[in-house]
């Protein structure tokens, strides 16, 4: 028999491709998908689907018992855009979900878990190139502040009570399967749907604003080799820097300018630009690397030729 996997927030942005990418490997029936609400047709299509509430402890607990799970990816999280403007809202669901998970975990009701961290863990006092796996860590976001305790709580876990928990710092994550929702980097996908569809595209953001960003099918990867390494090389424990490319709004324009010449942008910076310029602009990842063999393979022109064909099709 397969093992069983859980998936807390299956129908978002990165949820919807995990579900889709574990399905592949384990088969359908192995991977449980739920989420507080039913998501796109394709993930619904794709097997069993429960309607669960993350920060509903004792149905979490039923649905581990009811399938006699083995491994949890909690993926439900209150991004940061959104999370500043409800606090305690973006606090309760994102660290009640994961202290629920990690109790059932130390319970021994499954044996491992996966919990995404960012690099909103890092703020304005962090050094922003090429910022290091140990550093300054003094967030100025309610969505940061909560991934940094998350973080504390995965590593306590592990080491008073030997939780199996795994965890990434993703940066910006580019897809065309589901869309972000409520976040900062979020202008990274939405300029190809604009693109497309308009032919330009108004930036929330500064032109010169350098973040880390990463293409989805590396970000799942990155998931999947972190789980699948064996315990001994997982050497840290609350989350691991996780890099790929790092480019500015005005570098991602020229990208879609090689296939579309007339593609325009301007730009309207609103809240989010604070937000983004407390964050690092590229990542050093080589603890990544070293441990589990970490390497990306998409580029920003990569991405670009991808996002365009993909969504392209979809039309
Ligand atoms: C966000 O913008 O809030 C997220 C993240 C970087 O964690 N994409």
């Amino acid at each position: 028999m397969p093992k069983k996997i859980l998936i807390l927030g299956a129908c978002g942005q990165i949820g919807t491709e995990l579900t889709l990418a574990l399905r592949a490997r384990h088969g359908a029936e192995a991977i449980i998908a739920t989420d507080i609400r039913e998501g796109q047709v394709e993930l619904m299509a794709s097997g069993p689907f429960s309607v669960l509430d993350a920060t509903d402890f004792r149905a979490v607990e039923k649905i581990v018992q009811d399938h006699k799970v083995e491994e949890v990816y909690l993926m439900a999280a209150m991004l940061s855009a959104t999370a500043e403007k409800s606090p305690s809202r973006a606090w309760e669901l994102n660290m009640n979900s994961l202290f629920h998970v990690l109790e059932l975990a130390r319970q021994q009701q499954f044996a491992k878990l996966f919990w995404p961290s960012s690099i909103a863990v890092f703020g304005p006092s962090t050094p922003k190139d090429n910022t290091p796996q140990y550093t300054v860590t003094e967030p100025t976001t309610v969505y940061g502040i909560s991934k940094l305790a998350g973080e504390g709580w995965c590593s306590y876990y592990h080491r008073k009570h030997g939780v199996d928990v795994r965890s990434l710092r993703y940066p910006g994550l580019i897809s065309w399967k589901a869309e972000p929702g409520g976040g900062t980097t979020d202008y990274a996908v939405e300029i190809y749907h604009e693109a497309l569809a308009k032919g330009q595209y108004e930036c929330f953001l500064r032109e010169q604003t350098r973040l880390p960003m990463m293409y989805m099918e590396d970000a799942i990867r990155a998931t999947l080799e972190l789980m699948e390494a064996p315990a001994t090389r997982v050497t840290i424990r609350n989350s691991y820097n996780l890099g790929a490319m790092s480019f500015t709004p005005a570098e991602m324009a020229e990208s879609i300018r090689e296939h579309l010449p007339g593609f325009r942008i301007g730009y309207r910076p609103d809240f989010r630009q604070e937000i983004a310029a407390s964050w690092p602009e590229r990542i050093d990842d080589s603890k990544a690397r070293e441990d589990w063999g970490w390497e990306p393979r998409y580029t920003l022109q990569d991405t670009t030729r991808e996002m365009l064909t993909r969504l392209r099709d979809r039309l």
